[in-house]
């Protein structure tokens, strides 16, 4: 028993039966905090700071509980007063500081440090409408402003503050922070938000649409809607800068308190920099430390680059982030002055154009000053890793080996396995203990039962019940009904062509036109998708048009319904997957090899027993070395075969429709009179010349045997026995996925905090 019950009953002088949900709510978040406020902060010499323009965290509420170690008590004193602690977690909003997988890897990571009480913090922006909220209208996708900020909320305002210089202006910050406990831990980190003082919400004009141009008043409005995929702009850059010099400020001001003389700051800090967004912060502290603190140019370059590392995720030549110098120069002219200086060192040592900061259009390259100005560069899969060293970054590679190496990905078990998959966690506890907690590759345990059908028939009942929740979660939230008798097979991720929907699509049609003409399956199929799409990316607008069009003739066909649905659900975020991922039986990460740079949805389905169909790409690769070659659904060209088609230019795709019947009849029906009838002729029309005449990301390469191995996926689903033998390897063998183990290996190879 905590002292929950009498703290709330204290404050509101009610009984906690009489509460409404939303004053339970409340109650929580401040009991949290008061606790959380009272943990000591970590100490240790050496701080890091994982600055970065995203950070994913999802609510708050459960993972604070798990991680004080009192979720469950706190469970049962609200079931005593009749109430259920999943409708009070309802009440919460869910923030929406992140795009995707790099927002939420940065949000794992800083869980991970402060359960291996390092010394270490997220720094980031306090964005007050985030992503946008996703509404479907009409087999459309609307985007509107997410207004998540409440009056109470998890953020505890400091009064830390900075001068930020534009070149037209200074903009003053404000700091709010949030408390990060680590799992079972005594002390804490913070994840720092910045923020500007006044934003204005007048700005929005319709829809997410607001006035750009006065940064005095947007510049935290919103996250920049995009995934890597579309130019940044003016906005963007202020945003980066405001952050990283915040960051930087922050971080001297730290140094200079715990004793530092700045000649030493690269034993009191180091910078992990997630992605290119935050690479600004190179030059910043160049600049703070030469002209605010007096030391020299050199000398701080050599400071500067012992204390930084940075992140690649992604090798889309799109999103390595190039500005124009002349963007910055309007800007942010000051920075300008440091960066070229590092353009000139770098062009004494190396003649090499492909090597410059500056290119010969006067575009910076962000990856570029990261490389030569840090002293590591990691990529977030072993693949991944090889193909920055061997192909994308080989010119640095041979100039920097030693800087090279490889963090692969993690996730949380706190949030997703413990939270999200309560059942399941008490059931591996039942079996093993829980020593997996604190050490995630005692998950090797099951192994131990991996042939036990009582095991196996436990791990069905498990499932099923989490669909039944996925069911009541749907319907009461999104308007949609789901068959928990059915296989659920779901691909959750942001819409981009290299991530393929289309392909999944693709087979949704194949299987309609099977069904309608007379292929009836043993079982029903459920397809489900989520995901965003940058408003700007119009292909990906039209493969969500498509599955909506999809989804509305399939879930009314009298005919084909009872064997397959397919849904998109809306607005998906971190909650959403918190539901759909214990209930699926099928993890679709279906990329076309060498474009997804590791994928983290794919681990938590893994530990969450659903089977992977997937290419060999980014973290599938691993985790086929981990689960077994049997234990998974591989398929597709592998990715020597892709880099080497994009180099030759040796990819046609119609070349495919031509010579396969069931590939034209599935492409062909995206413009049939049947689909156009409930859609937009022109998207569907553009999706479908788009996928015969370019077909960027080799759909038609692979959806033959795509077809072929899901078949096969739906045949072995019918063995239970040995489907259930297949999920204990998956979960076994998950261990390695955890963030704890990826934090343990920045800190070993990269931070050396201690
Ligand atoms: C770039 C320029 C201008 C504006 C925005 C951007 C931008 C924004 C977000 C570029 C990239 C992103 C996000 C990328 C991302 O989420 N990448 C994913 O990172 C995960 C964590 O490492 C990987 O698991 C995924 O494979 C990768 O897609």
């Amino acid at each position: 028993m905590t002292n929950f019950t009498a703290f709330a009953e204290a404050n509101t002088a009610k009984k906690l039966a009489e509460l409404t949900n939303e004053e339970i709510y409340f109650q929580l978040l401040a009991y949290v905090k008061e606790t959380a406020a009272s943990k000591p902060k970590n100490t240790g010499k050496r701080k890091v700071y994982y600055i970065s323009a995203e950070f994913l965290i999802g609510k708050l509420l459960s993972n604070n509980l798990i991680n004080l170690g009192v979720y469950k008590e706190i469970q049962a004193e609200l079931a005593v007063a009749g109430k259920s602690l999943s409708q009070v977690e309802d009440v919460e909003p869910e923030p929406s500081l992140g795009n995707g997988g790099l927002g939420r890897l940065a949000s794992c990571f800083v869980d991970s440090m402060s359960t291996l009480a390092i010394n270490g913090e997220g720094v980031g922006l306090n964005y007050h409408c985030g992503l946008f909220k996703q509404v479907l209208q009409q087999n459309e996708q609307e985007a509107e402003p997410n207004f998540w900020m409440e009056d109470q909320s998890w953020l505890i305002p400091t009064d830390i503050s900075y001068q930020v210089p534009f070149k037209d202006f200074t903009l003053t910050s404000k700091l709010d922070r949030l408390d990060i406990l680590g799992y079972k831990k005594e002390t804490k980190n913070y994840l720092n938000l910045f923020d500007i003082e006044q934003v204005n919400y007048s700005l929005i004009e319709d829809g997410i649409a607001f006035d750009k141009t006065n940064i005095q008043e947007n510049l935290t409005l919103f996250l920049y809607p995009d995934d890597s995929d579309k130019n940044g702009e003016l906005l963007r850059i202020y945003q980066q800068y405001f952050m990283v010099s915040n960051a930087a400020q922050l971080l001297i001001d730290e140094a200079l308190e715990r004793g530092s003389n700045l000649h030493d700051l690269a034993e009191y800090a180091y910078v992990q920099i997630n992605d290119t967004h935050p690479s600004m912060v190179i030059p910043e502290l160049i600049r703070l430390l030469t002209e605010q603190h007096g030391l020299d140019f050199a000398e701080a370059v050599d400071i500067v680059r012992n204390m930084t590392g940075y992140t690649n995720h992604t090798i889309l030549a799109e999103a390595l982030e190039k500005w124009p110098l002349t963007f910055l120069e309007e800007v942010v002219p000051h920075l300008v002055a440091i960066i070229k200086e590092l353009d000139a060192l770098v062009r004494a040592s190396y003649s090499d154009p492909a090597v410059q900061i500056i290119d010969e259009t006067g575009r910076v390259h962000m990856a570029h000053m990261d490389i030569h100005f840090s002293n590591s560069v990691n990529g977030v899969a072993a693949l991944h890793t090889e193909i920055l060293k061997n192909a994308e970054l080989k010119v640095f590679y041979d100039l920097y080996p030693e800087k090279f190496n490889n963090k692969t990905n993690g996730i949380t078990f706190r949030r997703w396995l413990e939270f999200a998959n309560q059942d399941l966690a008490d059931y591996i506890k039942e079996l093993i203990g829980d020593g997996y907690l604190e050490n995630a590759t005692e998950l090797e345990k099951l192994l131990a039962y991996a042939d036990d059908k009582a095991v196996h028939a436990k791990l069905a009942e498990i499932k099923f019940q989490n669909k039944l929740a996925l069911k009541r979660y749907l319907k009461e939230n999104k308007g949609i009904d789901l068959d928990e008798n059915s296989i659920i097979d779901t691909q959750i991720k942001r819409f981009h062509e290299y991530k393929r929907q289309q392909m999944n699509a693709l087979y949704v049609i194949h299987k309609y036109l099977e069904i309608k003409n007379g292929n009836l399956p043993k079982r029903k199929l459920t397809v489900i998708f989520g995901g965003k799409a940058a408003p700007a990316y119009i292909i990906a607008q039209d493969i969500i048009h498509l599955i909506l069009c999809l989804s509305e003739l399939i879930n009314n066909d009298p005919e084909v319904s009872p064997y397959l649905n397919v849904h998109l659900v809306e607005n998906y975020n971190v909650t959403v997957a918190e539901k759909l991922i214990p209930a699926t039986d099928i993890s679709e990460q279906i990329s076309l090899a060498s474009k997804e740079a590791s994928g983290t949805g794919n681990m938590k389905f893994m530990l969450n027993g659903a089977l992977t169909l997937g290419t060999m790409d980014g973290a599938n690769v691993e985790i086929v070395e981990l689960a077994g070659g049997a234990n998974i659904y591989t398929f597709g060209k592998d990715s020597d075969t892709i880099i080497d088609l994009y180099e030759t230019g040796g990819y046609v795709s119609r070349e495919y429709y031509a010579n396969d019947e069931e590939i034209k009849r599935a492409v062909d029906f995206i413009v049939s009179e049947d689909l156009v009838r409930l859609g937009n002729s022109e998207r569907l029309e553009r999706l479908y010349q788009e996928l015969l005449n370019k077909d960027w990301f080799m759909t038609l390469i692979d959806l033959k045997e795509y077809i072929a191995v899901k078949e096969q996926v739906l045949l072995d689903y019918e063995d239970q026995d040995a489907w259930n033998k297949k999920v204990i390897h998956n979960i076994a063998k998950a261990g390695f996925f955890s963030s704890d183990r990826t934090i343990e290996q920045y800190n070993e190879d990269i931070w050396h905090s201690h």
